[in-house]
């Protein structure tokens, strides 16, 4: 469905974006959602099975956390890359009109870097372990439905990966202030200048999947295929599932790893974002899977550890195209 409020800029359209219903049966949903991973790299979620009060518990203590001063939010920073950061994202210069927190998700690091986040570090902690252990299982189903639809023989190929204990995955908390509005701004938002400003900039994530979701304030866009920028209604009831470079080689190219942004927030309100990114171990190999190619298909990426590609990913800048540097020719 278009969203009417979404922000466009000159190049942008609405789109239909892919809904999956997680009560269907397992046959209908597991070839929609192969073919949203293959169309879109990108699809919203719905009767998703995670319960209101984990998102609302988490919710709670982030608002609480951004709305500290700043020398109280400096404690949990700066994010190198984890903690609290604002305006800077990554170590090479990209700028973003945000704040955030950006965690591991095991939950000793959730434990230890709760300290300077919270006052109450023990509910803190207690509140994203439970977020995380619910999103995971959330995403561990999700593979394992595309390993279905793809008729996979071990259909648990994928969800293995984000399941092992040594797990890279991590979680990210994006906070865009409100914005108080001039007088100006009343008579023509739609043309204000300040809609155009970039929240968090143009990328795709380097990781398997990534579960998002968000409040009721618009800012997210979809680039669609054709380069067009496609804005996403925000649904604080459903999640948002956008496949990473790291599910994209494994398919050998056939998913498409979406590339996405974030514009700055132009409502009176804040808008907060909520990302588990899944990750396979760092020793793991992220290779085309056989399965995937057709008979004489080329590999079109040679292998590499999630380590060799977070460090590749960590050399870079947001927007650069990570996975051209493992192209097989
Ligand atoms: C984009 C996806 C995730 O937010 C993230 C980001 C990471 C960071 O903010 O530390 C990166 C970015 C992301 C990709 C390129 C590098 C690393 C900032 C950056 C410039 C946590 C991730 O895993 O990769």
């Amino acid at each position: 469905m278009p969203c009417p409020t979404a922000m466009r800029t000159k190049k942008t359209k609405a789109v239909g974006i892919p809904t999956i219903d997680l009560s269907q049966s397992r046959a209908t949903t597991s070839k929609s959602i192969v073919e949203a991973c293959q169309d879109f790299g990108f699809f919203k979620l719905i009767n998703h099975g995670v319960s209101d009060d984990a998102i609302a518990r988490l919710e709670t203590q982030a608002f609480d956390f951004f709305q500290k001063t700043t020398p109280e939010k400096h404690r949990a920073g700066p994010a190198n890359p984890f903690g609290y950061g604002c305006k800077s994202i990554g170590p090479n210069g990209d700028l973003g009109d945000l704040e955030y927190l950006l965690l591991r998700s095991d939950p000793t690091s959730i434990f230890e870097s709760s300290a300077s986040i919270s006052n109450d570090s023990f509910t803190f902690s207690y509140v994203v372990n439970e977020y995380v252990k619910s999103v995971r299982k959330l995403g561990c189903e999700i593979l394992d439905l595309v390993g279905e639809g793809l008729w996979l023989p071990n259909k648990y190929v994928f969800s293995n990966l984000i399941r092992d204990v040594h797990n890279d995955s991590v979680l990210r908390i994006n906070y865009y202030p409100g914005v108080k509005h001039t007088e100006n701004w009343e008579f023509s938002p739609k043309s204000h200048p300040s809609n155009n400003r970039i929240g968090f900039g143009e990328h795709s994530d380097p990781q398997i999947l990534t579960i998002l979701r968000s409040n009721d304030v618009d800012g997210l866009q979809i680039s669609l295929q054709d380069g067009i920028w496609a804005p996403v209604c925000p649904d604080p009831f459903a999640f948002y599932v956008l496949i990473g470079d790291a599910f994209k080689a494994m398919t050998n190219g056939r998913f498409v790893s979406v590339r996405h942004r974030a514009m700055a927030n132009n409502s009176k309100n804040p808008r907060m974002s909520i990302m588990y990114f899944g990750a396979p171990p760092l020793n793991a190999w992220i290779a085309p899977l056989s399965e995937m190619m057709l008979p004489n298909e080329q590999s079109l990426y040679k292998p590499f550890t999630w380590a060799q590609y977070k460090k590749a990913a960590y050399s870079l800048r947001l927007a650069d195209s990570r996975l051209d540097l493992f192209k097989t020719s």
